[in-house]
């Protein structure tokens, strides 16, 4: 065994930062944040300017907390930057370019040296073999390939583990079903809205999806619920663990969920740095199990530091648990920009997904669509879901009347419901859309 592992109490084998003590790693974390905010100041035009405006500087960092006084980064500092201004080294050091798409305006590059890359190899490592994946065990990676970094992160991964990749990318479903039934994997890499479509098409076959010989699933790159979770769990006798991530600050991997546990993700805390901020006043930095918006700190990144960078992720900060020292998030609720706002009341797509599928006759394919009738000057929200193959007209509509119930007790928001056909909702290929807002532009 080398020095950087130690024999773990499972039959895996850990990294040594898995298993240091608190005291250890915030040693660790101290020192790297101290290199990290020296090197993103000398080297990146961005954070010199910042940070001169603020009137900090790098040697103001002295304690963790410290971290506080810096100014944040935003996905609009990266686009001003764009495409390569955000970077600290030359470009000749840069291995690999990923980008967003950018249909919501420029699309944000980040880069990665060959360290970068091999870090980020470790951590999807890590991610997979505490959500029950091992060496030799065959992968069947459903990330999309290209710009995205969900794919490429994922398959480096699970390379380093050890492991057997197929990569079919995202999409081409009917290929997926048979591949899965050929090459007989043992994980399925995939967004949750992925899966479920992967595992409803196997159902219109004929084929049963418990019956394939997937074990585990590593599931992330939108939120999900505890009831998904237990949705896919069932539905393919697999065991579903969650991945999280987002390229401005590495890509899947910043933090990943225990099988023995499956009670949120362990945030790399020897590579990452988190803060929770209250959402509406930044400057309020809040604590653990507090709920704000996630703020992620890179600690070793040579390509792109990134310096408290606003994921604009609702979520908060809970002890560690399968990895005591690295701290867990709690599941995200939503994206601050994602967040519907029906007269005056705050709703989030998960929220609704948590609601319906506690409906048995409800499926997990929902929409939710937002209107201003004409005329009206009130916001009409309609959910439009699937009812399950066995429900009749009459059931449904009965679930119809349940679910809107349940969301005006438990949102407060009054809306229509609208229970389809199975299988006339668009299907998720990867991240799937939940909101369609037709109101009138303003
Ligand atoms: O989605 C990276 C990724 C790929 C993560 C594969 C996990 C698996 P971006 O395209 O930059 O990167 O999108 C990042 O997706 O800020 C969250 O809003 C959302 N997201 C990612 N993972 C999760 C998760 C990838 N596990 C954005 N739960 C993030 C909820 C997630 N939301």
């Amino acid at each position: 065994m080398t020095q950087e592992t130690v024999a773990a109490t499972t039959d895996a084998v850990l990294d040594r930062e898995e298993t240091m003590s608190r005291d250890e790693l915030e040693a660790l974390q101290l020192s790297r944040l101290q290199h990290t905010v020296a090197y993103a100041y000398d080297r990146v035009p961005l954070y010199k300017r910042k940070f001169d405006e603020t009137g900090v500087h790098p040697t103001d960092l002295r304690e963790l907390s410290d971290l506080g006084k810096f100014p944040f980064t935003t996905k609009e500092d990266l686009r001003l930057e764009y495409p390569f201004g955000m970077f600290a080294v030359p470009q000749h050091e840069v291995a690999r370019i990923h980008a967003s798409s950018g249909t919501t305006g420029r699309a944000t590059v980040v880069g990665y040296t060959k360290k970068d890359l091999a870090d980020w190899a470790k951590l999807v490592a890590r991610c997979l073999r505490m959500a029950g994946v091992r060496p030799g065990m065959k992968v069947h990676n459903a990330y999309g390939y290209g710009l995205f970094t969900g794919g490429m992160g994922a398959h480096a991964g699970a390379e380093a583990l050890g492991c057997t990749v197929i990569p079919i990318s995202g999409g081409q479903t009917e290929r997926q079903i048979t591949l899965i039934q050929d090459f007989k994997p043992d994980a399925i890499l995939a967004t949750p809205t992925y899966l479920l479509t992967i595992a409803d098409a196997m159902a219109k076959q004929g084929i049963d999806p418990a019956s394939t010989s997937l074990k585990y699933a590593v599931l992330g790159a939108e939120p999900w619920t505890e009831e998904m979770r237990h949705e896919l769990e069932v539905m393919m006798n697999i065991k579903a663990c969650d991945i999280y991530g987002l390229s401005e600050v590495m890509g899947p991997g910043v933090a990943g969920e225990a099988v023995e546990t499956q009670d949120g993700s362990h945030i790399w805390e020897d590579h990452f740095r988190p803060e929770i901020i209250d959402a509406f006043d930044s400057s309020i930095v809040l604590g653990d199990g507090e709920p704000g918006e996630l703020v992620f700190t890179s600690l070793t990144k040579e390509a792109l530091p990134i310096i408290r960078y606003r994921t604009k992720d609702l979520s908060r900060l809970l002890p560690g648990t399968a990895r005591p020292a690295h701290r867990r998030m709690g599941r995200i609720t939503g994206r601050s920009d994602d967040m519907i706002i029906l007269r005056g009341v705050n709703l989030f797509p998960s929220q609704i997904e948590e609601i319906a599928l506690r409906i048995p006759e409800l499926s997990p394919h929902f929409q939710l669509e937002l209107s201003r009738p004409e005329g009206q000057r009130m916001d009409q929200l309609t959910v439009k879901i699937e009812r399950r193959e066995s429900v009749t007209v009459e059931g449904s509509a009965a679930a119809a009347r349940t679910l809107q119930q349940q969301i005006k007790i438990h949102v407060g928001s009054s809306c229509t419901v609208d229970v389809v056909d199975p299988g006339s909702l668009e299907r998720s290929n990867g991240k799937l859309r939940r909101i369609y807002d037709m109101r009138p532009k303003a």
